[in-house]
């Protein structure tokens, strides 16, 4: 549903994507684009059901979410988008009518119960470009998944309107009401299990509703970037705990990383000068600026952090030429953020999807675009003890600027990330997540 104090935001929202859509169809030599929202799947020869994701491209469009079978059409000979809106005779399955009042006014709507009603409806001989799974693609003479025609889309994605800033606000204030929860429930000794289940209480979401699997990690787990386990029994000692965890608002997402210890404990105090460093990046940000520049940034910060910490020795430079920060901090200051936890678009410097991928030294860096307003994107610094990253460094000469007691020392804590999202605006950064933040403070 669309909230309700955005519907007249939406309906602009939906009038500027169409006339943008259009011209770039126009431009591309297509009459129309089909879009389908997908199928549910289901395991091999199994009829149980995977979770439906519906069709990004779909998606930003129409926050109908759980609308398997349904349709968008676009086309300059009609003043609205259609919305082929699938309401099968099903008896299995609870199938509602579409009652949310924006998208009723923003397209035209036309109710469907089969994938032939949707070809009978739709003209002959045009060339129509479907966005979509190719087995959605009903039998027209169509042009599937056209390249140029998703990279504009993708392209143009990465500038957000004000009805979808307004969105991933609002994904902002419902994953913090969660993130509190869960550092209660750390700090009271609970297990990852049991804080992933006061995240998801705090939050009102079911595992499905969220925008992507919540890392929830405690001690030695927050070194594994991408740690999923949520284990049932808690650690003897709860040292440390890294939570990266979302919500979902309209089909939007927020993307949110925080890092907790023991309060006054030596693990904190680097968490503390992390979270600082992760400030003075966005307070670097600015429209034209390159993306990369502020990684790089961001890792000359981390070479004086470590030396701070006495985790290194050695100059900045001579950090940064042995590459001694990527050992700590291997992963991309950040990503394009919206309908797509990892938006696409993100290294496109042009319209028609040409690339610039990353330096090889930096391979994950998500983001190469310049900073333009308009632009959400996460910043995500972090620090952490990789045994696989750190421990091939011992025996090279390089390890020498590395202090291994205070590394085997901090190795029980794992890591940290403090994980932002930032909404460029015309005068200048708008830090979602910490204006987020002080609605539960107040
Ligand atoms: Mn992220």
């Amino acid at each position: 549903m669309v909230p309700q104090h955005l519907q007249s935001q939406y309906i602009r929202h939906i009038a500027e994507q169409f006339s943008q859509t259009v011209d770039t169809l126009q431009a591309l030599e297509f009459d129309a684009l089909l879009i389908s929202a997908g199928e549910i799947l289901h395991p091999f020869r199994d009829d149980v059901d995977y979770p439906f994701k519906v069709n990004p491209y779909f998606r930003s469009w129409l926050p109908l979410l759980d609308r398997p079978g349904s349709y968008l059409w676009i086309s300059a000979k009609s003043a609205k988008p259609i919305l082929f809106y699938s309401q099968p005779q099903d008896i299995w399955h609870q199938i509602n009518p579409l009652t949310d009042e924006a998208v009723q006014q923003a397209f035209d709507v036309v109710v469907i119960r089969t994938q032939r009603e949707l070809v009978r409806q739709l003209p002959r001989d045009q060339d129509v470009a479907f966005v979509g799974v190719t087995d959605d693609c009903p039998d027209l003479s169509t042009d599937i998944n056209p390249p140029a025609l998703l990279s504009a889309i993708d392209f143009y994605r990465a500038q957000k309107s004000d009805y979808e800033v307004a969105c991933i606000q609002l994904a902002n204030v419902k994953a913090i009401k969660g993130h509190k929860a869960a550092e209660t429930c750390f700090r009271n000794g609970g297990s990852e299990y049991d804080i992933h289940m006061a995240y998801l209480l705090a939050t009102s979401q079911l595992e499905d509703d969220l925008p992507y699997g919540n890392i929830i990690a405690l001690n030695e787990h927050s070194a594994v970037l991408h740690y999923t386990q949520k284990l049932r029994q808690a650690p003897g000692q709860s040292r440390s705990f890294l939570i990266d965890a979302g919500a979902t608002v309209g089909g939007y997402a927020s993307d949110i990383s925080r890092t907790y210890a023991a309060r006054g404990s030596e693990f904190d105090q680097i968490i503390d000068a992390v979270d600082n460093m992760q400030r003075r990046v966005v307070e670097q940000i600015q429209a034209g600026d390159s993306y990369l520049d502020l990684h790089l940034y961001t890792h000359r910060q981390l070479a004086s952090l470590l030396k701070q910490f006495d985790l290194v020795t050695g100059s900045e430079d001579q950090l940064l030429e042995n590459k001694i920060t990527q050992l700590f901090f291997p992963h991309g200051l950040g990503h394009l953020l919206g309908l797509q936890v990892h938006e696409r678009g993100g290294w496109m410097h042009t319209v028609d999807g040409s690339e610039v991928a990353p330096p090889a030294d930096h391979p994950y860096l998500r983001l190469t675009r310049p900073l333009a307003t308009g632009q959400v994107f996460t910043i995500e610094p972090g620090l952490y003890f990789i045994d696989a990253l750190l421990n091939p460094a011992r025996d090279q000469d390089r390890g020498k600027l590395i202090h291994w007691g205070a590394v085997d020392k901090f190795k029980a804590y794992g890591g940290i990330r403090i994980e932002d999202n930032i909404h460029l605006a015309a005068d200048g950064p708008k830090n979602l997540t910490r204006q987020a933040w002080l609605v539960w403070d107040e």
